[in-house]
């Protein structure tokens, strides 16, 4: 007898596009995932890794059953033997060295993760150590940051309107392989196509010719790690030129004239030998955005994880303000989350401040942010003997071997470890040297909601995806995994039930909710609350009081009236008769209310980045070295994890180091032949392609490969090993203010293999 065929509407997790997923499920086989054509967001939009959950799911060498090492192998365990094994070699470590000997790395994919974005709060808590590590500090920390002092939040990331601009700027970004990042929307290339089919125009800013510099009006080719130099020098020329016009936002702004004063020195003239961008192009580009009615400059990785990431990303926003961009149509907007967004709760106007630095890092005094430590010491904080050292360390999908600077620094102190516990699918270069590895189930196994990425979204909507298929047979859920592993690390032993935190979690926020004077519930009985979120449980029961008490939410009854026309008021059971999402509409603007710094303005002149400065202007007189390497991604890769699906990585090997004609010549390489590669920390090996389609003295290399080490259980990955990039890049170069690391623009000297 046939199975019966159903339909499941799902957003795609693997990166921040957030696209809607169709697909069809025979019995509990997953037959077929194409792009759900009615999503409000996406509109059937799909990249080629949309499909891949399958794979995904039903590949054999993703963990089903928790591993435990024993006399030296990762061997299968149940679930409470694995418990039982980190509670009794936990509470030795914690006995011995104290909490500050644990350490914590938190990776990427826990921003895709409902589960996650719940229930790391309530671990980190439990571990209750300060070597707190994260993706955050080899990503978008300096973006954070500087928003987080300029509008009060750290998500409060001002969005290119791509959908109404008239000219598009993008640094450092490369949306037709990525997807776009730090501003959520399905299907970059078409929206990049229907604006310039409306007359808008793109200016692509990247040493190399990406794909979307290829489809640029204008490419400046840049030299890597001088975004910042070229901002304040565009802001500079708008000032000189008395081009500044903060329009409808400028009612709201504080601190301009001592930041344009402080950017003076930055003239066109100035800079451009150091960013390799003639002058005259650099005045030419600021009186195009000026000129243009609406224009949108947006930065990313090339401008944040770079030697002055925080200024860059400050001066875009600088910049998008003073030419009247920020907060209105067509320029930089804030989205308006339906849940979880601090910008829509509390006191408009009002907070408290970032401060960063209120702990140092042991070995290297690098200053915490948003209660992290950059990523970039994680290999000395495990190496470095002394009182403190991290002798027991949680990662959580995270393989920092690939991903963080000197990974092979990394890759050796991860064996000096006590204990290292892993909550991933994989066994990975990372995970490897685990003693105990969690495996959560698999993406389509899981309930979602884009709770962080859609903070930053280019459209507000709200999607909630239900779990497509059942968990199998004693799987415990993500959220379930981390909430006894917080029990464990609190001492409640390795048997406490995780409903334990589920339950402290919703009270913590059912109280902050009822005691917002500012939300629809203030003053209500938490109790009565409680209950109407009966009887979910979970991440579902979370969500749902988000949606409720967020700026669309029914309140429980609390609001009436309709907040947007026609669009029902939310809550977890409204998403589910919506499966396709709910569409909030386009950006509006949003100043001044969704301000909460302490000012109540948005603070420009801030003075962590207004320091920085200096070591800014140091910049110009620094000789350019002979080469630099810069990352680079493919639309079929997903940073570390992806390369298992034999559909994303067939063809022609994609880790190969790209190598301008004319290098080439001067250092003797020849397309298809090796190279070495050799930085301060490390050496490589790597396949050359030679391709005008970077700058002379930047070669570029992707991130993510080198699946090749003993004891990783990727059979196809292995067999598409590539080089580990990250063994170049140097852990103690980092942008300053942040801590944030420097993947691009990294010094290296190329020879022939
Ligand atoms: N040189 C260079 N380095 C870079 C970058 C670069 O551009 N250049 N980019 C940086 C950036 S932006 C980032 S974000 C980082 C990313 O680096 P990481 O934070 O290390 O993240 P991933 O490489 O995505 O690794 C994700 C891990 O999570 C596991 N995983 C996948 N799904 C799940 C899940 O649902 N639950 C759990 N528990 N585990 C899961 C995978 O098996 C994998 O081991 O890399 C950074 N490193
Ligand atoms: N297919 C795919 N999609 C992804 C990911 C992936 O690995 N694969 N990763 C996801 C993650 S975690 C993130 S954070 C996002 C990142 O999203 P993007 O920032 O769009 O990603 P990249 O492709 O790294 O783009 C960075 C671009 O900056 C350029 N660049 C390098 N140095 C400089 C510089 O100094 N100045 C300027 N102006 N440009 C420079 C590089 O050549 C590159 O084209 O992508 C996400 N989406
Ligand atoms: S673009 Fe991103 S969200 Fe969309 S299908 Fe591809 S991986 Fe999934
Ligand atoms: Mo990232």
């Amino acid at each position: 007898m046939s199975e019966p065929e159903r339909t499941a509407i799902r957003t795609c997790p693997l990166c921040e596009a957030g696209c809607g997923l169709e697909i069809t499920v025979k019995g509990d086989r997953v037959t077929r995932i194409r792009g759900d054509r009615d999503d409000v967001f996406s509109h059937g939009y799909i990249c080629p890794k949309g499909s891949t959950l399958r794979q995904l799911h039903e590949d054999p060498d993703r963990l089903r059953t928790p591993l435990v090492r024993r006399d030296g192998e990762l061997v299968e365990a149940t679930w409470d033997e694995a418990f039982a094994e980190i509670e009794e070699r936990f509470t030795a470590v914690v006995d011995a060295h104290g909490r500050g000997a644990v350490g914590v790395y938190v990776g990427n994919p826990n921003a895709h993760n409902l589960s996650a974005l719940l229930y790391l709060k309530p671990l980190l808590k439990a571990l209750g150590t300060r070597n707190v590590f994260s993706a955050s500090t080899v990503d978008q920390r300096p973006k954070e940051l500087s928003s987080a002092w300029m509008f009060g939040g750290g998500l409060s990331i001002p969005v290119p309107d791509v959908d109404r601009t008239d000219l598009l700027v993008i640094l450092g970004a490369n949306p037709y392989a990525s997807n776009g990042s730090l501003a959520t929307a399905p299907d970059w290339p078409g929206r990049i196509e229907a604006m310039r089919e409306r007359g808008g125009r793109l200016v692509v800013i990247d040493p190399r010719r990406s794909r979307t510099a290829e489809e640029a009006d204008w490419h400046l080719a840049i030299r890597p790690g001088t975004d910042a130099l070229l901002l304040a020098a565009l802001v500079t020329t708008l000032a000189e030129e008395e081009r500044i016009d903060t329009g409808t936002a400028g009612e709201w702004v504080q601190g301009l004239e001592e930041v344009l004063t402080e950017l003076k020195p930055f003239s066109p003239e100035s800079v451009a030998p150091s960013v390799g961008v003639p002058a005259d192009d650099i005045r030419r580009l600021a009186r195009e955005i000026s000129d243009a009615p609406s224009a949108a400059v947006y930065g990313r990785m090339g401008t944040t994880t770079a030697e002055f990431g925080t200024v860059a990303s400050w001066l875009v926003d600088v910049l998008n303000l003073c030419t009247g961009n920020l907060d209105r149509p067509g320029g930089a907007m804030f989205a308006k989350a339906a849940a979880g967004a601090s910008n829509t709760r509390g006191e408009p106007r009002s907070g408290r401040g970032l401060k960063v630095g209120r702990h140092g890092s042991r070995v290297r005094g690098m200053a915490e942010t948003m209660g992290e430590l950059p990523a970039s010491c994680l290999a000395e904080e495990i190496d470095t003997p002394g009182e403190g050292q991290i002798k027991a360390l949680v990662t959580v999908a995270g393989n920092p071997v690939l991903s963080t600077p000197n990974g092979g620094r990394l890759d050796a102190a991860l064996d000096q470890l006590d204990l290292y516990v892993a909550v991933d699918i994989y066994v990975n270069e990372t995970t490897r040297h685990a003693d105990v590895i969690l495996p959560p189930p698999s993406a389509l196994q899981k309930p979602h909601y884009d709770l962080a990425l859609l903070q930053v979204a280019l459209r507000n909507v709200a999607n909630f995806s239900p779990a497509v298929l059942p968990l199998d047979e004693g799987q415990p859920d993500e959220w379930e995994i981390l909430s006894r592993l917080a029990l464990v690390a609190q001492g409640m032993g390795a048997g406490a039930d995780a409903a334990i935190v589920d339950d402290l979690v919703i009270t913590t926020l059912v109280n902050g909710a009822v005691g917002d004077a500012y939300g629809p519930v203030h003053g209500r009985d938490p109790a009565e609350i409680l209950a109407a979120l009966e009887p979910r449980r979970g991440p579902e029961r979370l969500l749902d009081l988000m949606l409720r008490t967020g700026p669309y939410g029914d309140g429980f009854g609390s609001r009436t009236e309709e907040v947007l026309p026609g669009v029902p008021l939310l809550s977890l059971d409204v998403l589910l008769a919506n499966p396709h999402g709910v569409d909030l509409g386009a950006l509006t603007p949003r100043l001044p209310e969704v301000l909460r710094t302490p000012t109540g303005m948005v603070d420009v002149a801030v003075p962590e980045v207004l320091v920085d400065l200096p070591r800014l202007q140091a910049a110009l007189d620094r000789a350019v070295p002979e080469a630099v390497l810069v990352g680079r991604r493919d639309l079929r890769s997903n940073n570390s994890w992806m390369h298992n699906i034999e559909v994303l990585v067939k063809g022609r090997p994609r880790c190969t180091l790209h190598v301008n004609p004319d290098d080439a010549e001067r250092w003797g390489l020849a397309d298809g032949g090796s190279a070495v590669v050799t930085g301060r920390v490390g050496t490589l090996e790597v396949p050359v392609e030679v391709t005008d389609a970077i700058r002379a003295g930047v070669v570029s290399l992707p991130h993510g490969w080198g699946h090749d080490l003993p004891g990783v259980q990727l059979g196809v990955a292995g067999r598409h090993a590539g080089v580990n990039s990250n063994v170049l890049s140097d852990e103690l170069v980092v942008d300053v203010p942040s801590g944030n690391a420097v993947l691009n623009g990294i010094p290296v000297a190329v020879v022939p293999a």
